[in-house]
């Protein structure tokens, strides 16, 4: 495997036309594919890598791309438990109870678009570490982080304050979808994105004073599938889910009041997520 960073251009279209480099691939998504896939092209350099053969990047843990791999595709994706075992979704059902409201709407993305947003918010979205602020000390996360919104809002949580970049293409459209999905409206986006299982959240809840109180919380993930889980402050009952590629629940009520989420670090996942949470900030 050969990353685009490491090699000049005169040397990768020499290795291209000498057929020792054959194929694409997207290290962020570990998505392979081919020299012409129109789906490499908005790439960034350092994303990019090359392959000899479909041996190497298989091997290199890399899967084939769904619009120019179609075959290599359609072996691979059944192995994925998704499609083995589909989920019955009532998204009327509360997963918590009382005021505190969980609905899952499931997969509101097919799994193609699914991997087609990932690439676009790896490459459109401004990715910085979390910065927080503990005990004195700052502390730099693993984990990436992004702010968005419809104003320059300002958004204060583990003591730092971050002001809100003005909406990119694709998140105007996924707030749209999500908007449409769940009945609500929301101005702002914070974004994550966990570079594999490593990296996850601590028990929180979306309580600061910048929100909108009780307002709606929609989450939505891209990428690895994640466990996700909710427990009550006082009782401690542990509620959990899996979050696929693509799936949208919302919090609401008073969700954030009597129950704290996270995602919990996993050894088994070695895949990127992303998770965009459209809130509403007081304005
Ligand atoms: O990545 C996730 O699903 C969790 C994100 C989260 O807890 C938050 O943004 O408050």
């Amino acid at each position: 495997m050969l990353y685009h960073a490491d090699i000049s251009d005169q040397e990768l279209h020499r290795k291209i036309k000498s057929s020792e480099l054959t194929l694409g691939g997207n290290s962020h998504l570990r998505i392979f594919g081919a020299l012409d896939c129109w789906s490499g092209k908005r790439m960034k350099r350092e994303n990019r890598v090359f392959f000899m053969s479909r041996e190497e990047a298989l091997e290199a843990g890399y899967r084939p791309c769904g619009h120019c791999m179609k075959i290599d595709y359609d072996q691979w994706k059944p192995n994925s438990d998704q499609d083995l075992f589909p989920r019955e979704i009532d998204p009327t059902a509360n997963l918590l109870s009382g005021d505190s409201i969980v609905n899952d709407y499931g997969q509101v993305i097919s799994f193609d678009s699914a991997v087609e947003y990932f690439s676009r918010l790896c490459e459109e979205i401004q990715w910085r570490h979390d910065e927080a602020v503990m005990f004195g000390k700052k502390i730099v996360t693993k984990r990436k982080v992004a702010w968005y919104g419809s104003r320059r809002f300002e958004y204060a949580y583990s003591n730092t304050t971050k002001v809100a970049l003005p909406w990119v293409d694709v998140l105007v459209e996924l707030k749209q979808l999500v908007e449409q999905r769940t009945g609500e409206q929301y101005n702002s986006c914070l974004l994550n994105l966990y570079h594999n299982g490593s990296e996850g959240m601590a028990w929180h809840s979306d309580d600061e004073r910048d929100l909108k109180p009780q307002g709606a919380i929609a989450s939505l993930s891209f990428g690895a599938e994640r466990k996700f889980s909710f427990k009550h402050k006082k009782t401690k009952k542990v509620v959990s889910m899996i979050l696929r590629s693509g799936n949208l629940i919302v919090m609401k009520g008073q969700t954030q009041d009597y129950w704290m989420h996270r995602l919990p670090p996993t050894k088994v996942v070695h895949e990127p997520r992303i998770n965009l949470t459209f809130r509403t900030i007081v304005e």
